[in-house]
């Protein structure tokens, strides 16, 4: 520098060890960075060149294999090779006093160096399970002779952390990940799965006299729950630190929903990366009382800066948005009517036939690789990595495919229906369909006449925006608006779905968590999420061109479906569009769910197995994603009416829409 670099460019992904470098090439390197030499530049190019063309030999470096048996362990546990881990370790067991002066020892040291790479941002999170399925498997061969010895002591760790999915919450990746983390910078972390009542959770905390409490959720009905342990934790006058984190958490809801429950500290955690530090802040005693300070002081900021901005949006009320809704020509617009009316159940459905429907960036996005797939195999940071994790991912999925490990499995149905206001009724399929013919499209089947052949089987309930728009163009829109008005006296069409992939995905976890491999564990549960996105993806296609048949020819590359061009949308309960996840309940009961593909829901609306999605199907072409957003206290009653519920009821599982 003090010779006049400007700027040095590092490929972490390739994060060669200093002493790996060969010799000649690290002199090269050296005569540069530090001006040894006047043709320091010339020389490197002169060696580049002569390097050059050579492609890439994929040559497995054995050469680390003549260190001392201490720098091999740190090695294997930076590089993550668990091939020759049971030996190393046996023999530094054999030198050291006590098996856990192993532990303590050389594989301490080794994670030390894993966790300040990572914290660097030099080492990427792939990296970093891989290391720490080592150090798991050389803690587990070492168990027996500690539990041998008897002598009651334990490693030191950095401080111990209890986590936990909430009550009702079936979703464990983000966690998993972060338990990895922290457990690589010496915390010990208690995990105490999915689905932990609040009690189960500060029982064990009290009973284990634990340093920090860490929550995680996927879906929204969670944040309330977290809310719950929160209060709880101030009732029975707790003092640790308590994490928030998980897809629908936030810093503003942590800031406005949980904190103002709880004295002690609250820290919402966005990423497995800000989870050891934020630890190490809130663990020190020195730094303890002005983190917590700042963290209050900043929280109550967000609260003052979430009100003001609440206050500057504007809203219209329901009645006004109503009038507001999206208007379609039902006179000229052509209703298709099912090829297939009512429901269908594909049992078993061939998981290698979901594989080209798979979106793998959202799989590199859990890894915390940004880029999208597959240009981020050239990215320059992540490139190396992305393509490693693909390819060891491929593997697994081939396996996965062979052995039949994960069965796939979806229900769905077709229905006549008609919107009243912003509810839809969804009527039985009737039997006695009569052929009719348009002039337009020739013969057709008939369609069923409103309150007369057709019988009500559910009635679906709508949320509708109300957010005043910019524009005076923009509608206020609910999916109500895309299924014909009753009062019409036309039939319309909907269906509603179920999918899963997740059948066979517990008993396939339980083999690489005997195994201590967290890494295969984690690339499977995020395989299984991703089939089941892709499952949605291709029966929505087949549902499209098939079932229903709106769209017979359709030929969208399945690369494109992302982009979601086709005509129809499959809103979820629980997405933007339809926030209200209790819908779920006359969907399944609609689907018959749990008999016919064996998906139940939990007390919070989360479906088991976790790789399962569900939700309707519009096919009108106006029919697009919205977001619902907040809502009016006018709504809000209008629909506890609505759905025959009490406002309190409401209240809380809209209480997201509410904030
Ligand atoms: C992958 C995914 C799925 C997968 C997997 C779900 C599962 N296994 O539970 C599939 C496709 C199956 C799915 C289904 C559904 N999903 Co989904 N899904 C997602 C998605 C795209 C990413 C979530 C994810 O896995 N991220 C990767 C992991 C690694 O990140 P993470 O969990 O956030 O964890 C990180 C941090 O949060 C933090 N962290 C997490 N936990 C903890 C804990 C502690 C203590 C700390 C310190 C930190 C920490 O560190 C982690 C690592 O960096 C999100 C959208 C999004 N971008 O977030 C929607 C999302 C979460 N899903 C959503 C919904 C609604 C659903 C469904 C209900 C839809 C439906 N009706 O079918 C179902 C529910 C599934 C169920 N079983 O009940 C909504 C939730 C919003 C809401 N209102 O509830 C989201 C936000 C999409 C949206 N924009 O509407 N989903």
């Amino acid at each position: 520098i003090k010779a006049g670099l400007d700027m040095g460019i590092v490929n972490a992904g390739a994060l060669p060890i200093y002493s790996d470098i060969p010799k000649e090439l690290l002199d090269h390197v050296e005569d540069v960075i530090f001006n040894r030499h006047p043709d320091a530049t010339e020389k490197l190019i002169d060696l580049a060149s002569r390097v050059k063309g050579q492609g890439k030999v994929e040559k497995k470096d054995e050469e680390w294999r003549s260190l001392p048996v201490e720098a091999r362990l740190s090695h294997a546990l930076v590089k993550g090779i668990v091939d020759f881990i049971d030996a190393d370790t046996e023999e530094v067991r054999k030198k050291v006093k006590r098996p856990l002066e192993v532990i303590e020892g050389p594989l301490m040291a080794g994670m030390s160096i894993v966790g300040d790479l990572f914290g660097e941002g030099k080492m990427f999170l792939p990296q970093v399970v891989k290391s720490a399925r080592v150090m798991k498997k050389a803690v587990a061969y070492l168990q027996p002779f500690i539990e041998a010895e008897k002598s009651g002591t334990v490693a030191k760790r950095n401080g111990r952390i209890l986590m936990a999915t909430v009550k009702g919450d079936v979703h464990d990746i983000g966690k998993n990940i972060v338990g990895v983390v922290l457990g690589c910078n010496n915390y010990e972390v208690i995990d105490m799965g999915v689905m932990v009542p609040c009690e189960k959770i500060l029982e064990e905390a009290k009973r284990l006299d634990v340093d920090m409490i860490g929550l995680s959720g996927l879906i929204t009905p969670s944040l309330d729950e977290m809310v719950h342990v929160a209060k709880e934790m101030q009732r029975l006058n707790f003092k640790v630190p308590l994490l928030i984190g998980g897809a629908t958490t936030s810093r503003v809801h942590t800031a406005v929903k949980v904190d103002p429950h709880y004295s002690g500290s609250v820290i919402h955690v966005a990423d497995a990366s800000r989870a050891v530090p934020v630890v190490e802040k809130f663990l020190n005693e020195a730094t303890l009382q002005k983190c917590h300070d700042d963290q209050k002081a900043e929280y109550i900021k967000m609260r003052e800066h979430h009100e003001a901005s609440q206050k500057a949006e504007k809203f219209l009320t329901l009645e006004r948005a109503r009038k507001n809704k999206v208007k379609i020509d039902w006179a000229t617009s052509e209703i298709r009517k099912p090829t297939k009316l009512g429901l269908t159940v594909l049992d078993d459905f061939p998981i290698a036939d979901l594989i080209p429907y798979i979106d793998w960036t959202p799989f590199f996005m859990t890894w915390r690789l940004r880029g999208t797939y597959p240009a981020i195999f050239q990215d320059e940071t992540y490139g190396v990595e992305a393509k490693k994790l693909f390819d060891d991912t491929q593997v697994l999925l081939k396996e996965i495919v062979k052995n039949k490990s994960l069965k796939a499995r979806a229900v769905f149905g077709l229905f006549p229906a008609n919107s009243i206001g912003d509810d839809i009724e969804v009527y039985a399929v009737d039997d006695k369909v009569h052929e009719w013919t348009c002039e337009k499209h020739g013969k057709h089947q008939k369609v069923l006449q409103v309150g007369n052949e057709a019988k009500l089987q559910a009635t679906l309930h709508m949320l509708r925006s109300q957010r005043q728009m910019d524009e005076a163009s923009s509608p206020n829109p609910s999916l109500s608006d895309f299924v014909a008005p009753k009062e019409l006296g036309k039939v319309d069409y909907m269906g509603a779905f179920c999918v899963t992939s997740g059948i066979g995905l517990d008993e396939l976890c339980k083999k690489y968590e005997d195994d201590q491999d967290d890494y295969s564990l984690i690339i499977v549960k995020s395989l299984a999420d991703r089939l089941a996105e892709a499952f949605a993806e291709r029966l929505h296609q087949k549902v499209r061109k098939e079932y229903w048949g709106y769209v017979p020819t359709e030929d969208i590359p399945n690369a494109e479906l992302v982009k979601e061009k086709y005509q129809g949308i499959r809103p979820a309960p629980g997405y933007a569009a339809c926030p209200d996840h209790l819908e779920k309940i006359t969907l399944f009961k609609l689907l018959d769910i749990e008999k016919t593909i064996g998906v139940s829901l939990t007390e919070s609306m989360a479906m088991i197995p976790p790789s399962s999605v569900s939700g309707w199907y519009f096919a009108h072409p106006d029919s697009k994603y919205f977001n619902v957003g907040r809502i009016g206290r006018d709504q809000l009653e209008d629909y506890a009416k609505r759905k025959d519920k009490s406002l309190n009821e409401m209240e809380k599982w809209l209480s997201a829409n509410l904030m």
